[in-house]
């Protein structure tokens, strides 16, 4: 019964409904403070962090929190890592100290984690940092003291679900019979009052990060949330609270959706490849990857949530702090690009970087600063302004027109001088009245021509749970009788190669081998083109989004586009493959101008 956390990451689409937000009640009032704030510090601390990813002399594979699971280590031996938890070196004010300076707004700590110690001071339970352990204090006691001085929202990640300690908790089927499981009797026991005692012993609290709720009923979700309001009607409760009923979603680690979408998110994202500290985890992501992870999100109006994994010490690791300081320095200079923005008006993603937005202004932040000149199509408002973000007096030349065959506003930008920011820097348009787009996929100026699922038309048996899942694939896509349709502008003529990207579950990557789904592509308009293929794997797509969801890439064909114009693209499942019960999970087409060195396929990387 018990899955493995590898099995909890796929298929994609199944297990963002683990983090699935927006119950109809949402806290909208209290959502304010968490949208402005965009960027927060995720901690993952807990006994887990003293055998640090080693048990008995062997490195053990998987994330750091789950050591216990992994191994199943029995409770009776767990419990003693309690004894010898002496963080002597943890230091609250350092810790919020290190957030702020990152320019994080809000602290989410685990409170409980899947292992079911509390750390912090609880009446209910025995197993809990004062009680067990030789420290005896309450480290978020001191983090309360410390986010009040310094202006951080403190808030629990508590796991209501999962107790791998608790006799009738969630997925501890080494020491406990999971048949005879009374998980009420839990919720009621331990759950609840310690939600209480969180939300009465510290403060005022931002949010409940509620996670993995993958055995609770719609009512034992409820109450929870029914309890949290109770008590702090402000406090905010996270989409893994289960059943529609957070306040907002949670995308996967580090998961990056393809486009703006509908909703409130956030995404939780680890510097290494652990969240609980790993003596052997030195996997770290750039500081470039980060910062554009930061902007990426934000473009697209998410949350980010990056997490440290503090020793049992009581230290944040060295590369963390470093990484931290770099996109403070960058938030620093660049921080009105971010705090209160809200997503890019254009839903999909631009050749050469991002775009958030504030009222009559938008920030585009380049990955990759221009040399020459830069052109934006489908940007109808007039353009007063245009200069660096953190030099004003730095103009940049704006030259605006519209192309009448096509209907097409295309916007110069010239003259950006030498580049400001080492890895994202930030140009400021000022425009005339709300950010207005095409809301049509336009060829860009580098030729080529993204068709994102989300911006499709869904024909077919919607009833049937065909959707475009957050993240931007097509989910329950099973029948032949359900597709895609897009219209979109050409301005550049000529051959393209044509692609699809598809999500890289494991599954498919096996089993779509041998019996494959079967796809037709037909495109109108100007010229008449149809593609029959098969939805094999050519290529897996570094994912510039995220290490952990690759994307598999498969060649279509080519097509020949003629002239410019207005063109129609209609993706259908030809046979849908037997061998792949979850269907066929899409993010978009991708046509390529096809140049000398033949057919490629390129995203933006990070
Ligand atoms: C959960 C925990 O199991 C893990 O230990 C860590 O705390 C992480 C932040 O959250 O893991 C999940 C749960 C759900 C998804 C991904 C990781 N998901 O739905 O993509």
């Amino acid at each position: 019964m018990a899955k493995s956390i590898e099995e909890t990451r796929t298929p994609i689409t199944k297990q963002l409904m683990a983090g699935r937000g927006q119950g109809k009640r949402v806290n909208r009032a209290s959502l304010a403070w968490w949208r402005e704030a965009r960027f927060g510090m995720f901690i993952h601390w807990g006994l887990f962090s003293l055998p640090a990813g080693r048990w008995k002399g062997h490195e053990v594979p998987g994330i750091g929190e789950w050591i216990m699971h992994r191994e199943r280590i029995p409770v009776r031996d767990y419990e003693k890592l309690a004894r010898r938890f002496v963080p002597s070196r943890f230091d609250a004010e350092s810790w919020v100290l290190l957030a702020k300076e990152a320019g994080m707004r809000y602290l989410v700590i685990t409170a409980k984690h899947h292992e079911g110690f509390a750390m912090f001071k609880s009446s209910v339970d025995a197993f809990n940092i004062v009680d067990a352990t030789p420290w005896k204090r309450d480290p978020m006691a001191e983090l309360a003291a410390a986010c009040q001085r310094h202006g951080i929202r403190l808030c629990f990640y508590y796991s209501q679900d999962q107790d791998w300690h608790d006799p009738n908790g969630a997925w501890n089927d080494w020491d406990f019979d999971e048949s005879r499981k009374d998980f009420a009797e839990y919720l009621h026991r331990k759950v609840e009052p310690q939600l209480r005692e969180l939300l009465t012993q510290y403060g005022p609290i931002g949010l409940i990060w509620f996670d993995t709720p993958y055995t609770m009923t719609k009512e034992h979700s409820a109450e929870l949330r029914r309890l949290v309001r109770r008590i702090q009607p402000d406090c905010l409760v996270s989409g893994r609270i289960g059943h529609d009923l957070g306040d907002y979603g949670s995308l996967g680690d580090n998961q990056i959706p393809v486009g703006r979408i509908r909703g409130e998110y956030e995404t939780p994202a680890s510097m290494n490849d652990t969240w609980g500290f790993k003596s052997g985890d030195h996997h770290w992501k750039s500081v470039p990857t980060l910062l554009r992870l930061l902007v990426d999100l934000a473009s697209k109006g998410i949350n980010y949530l990056l997490n440290v994994g503090p020793t049992a010490k009581g230290d944040i690791p060295r590369p963390s702090v470093e990484r931290l300081r770099a996109l403070g320095a960058w938030m620093a200079a660049n921080g009105e690009a971010i705090y209160g923005s809200s997503a890019s008006p254009f839903p999909y993603e631009l050749p050469w970087g991002r775009i958030t937005q504030k009222p009559g202004r938008l920030y585009l932040h380049f990955f990759d600063w221009p040399r020459g000149e830069v052109r934006i199509h489908g940007l109808r408002n007039r353009v007063r302004a245009a200069y660096l973000l953190r030099d004003r007096g730095h103009r940049i030349t704006v030259v605006q027109r519209h192309d009448d065959a096509l209907d097409l506003s295309v916007l110069t930008l010239s003259g950006f001088g030498s580049r400001p920011d080492r890895y994202v820097s930030v140009v400021v348009l000022e425009i005339a009245g709300a950010a207005r787009v095409d809301p049509m996929p336009v060829q860009q100026p580098d030729g080529t021509v993204s068709l994102p699922a989300f911006m499709a038309t869904m024909r077919g048996p919607t009833t049937k749970g065909f959707t475009i899942s957050a993240a931007g694939f097509t989910d329950e896509w099973k029948s032949t009788a359900m597709g895609l349709r897009w219209t979109a502008k050409v301005l550049e003529p000529g051959s393209f190669a044509v692609s699809v990207l598809s999500s890289g579950d494991a599954e498919y990557r096996v089993e779509g081998k041998k019996d494959p789904h079967r796809l037709r592509l037909s495109i109108g308009g100007p010229a008449s083109v149809t593609l029959r293929f098969p939805l094999l794997m050519h290529d897996r797509l570094e994912n510039p989004r995220s290490r952990y969801f690759p994307e598999i890439v498969t060649h279509a064909g080519a097509a020949l586009l003629p002239r410019p114009g207005t063109y129609t693209f209609k993706l259908n499942a030809e046979t849908i493959s037997g061998r792949v019960p979850e269907g066929i999970g899409i993010s978009s087409v991708l046509l390529t101008p096809v140049s000398a060195k033949g057919r490629s396929v390129s995203r933006h990387s990070s």
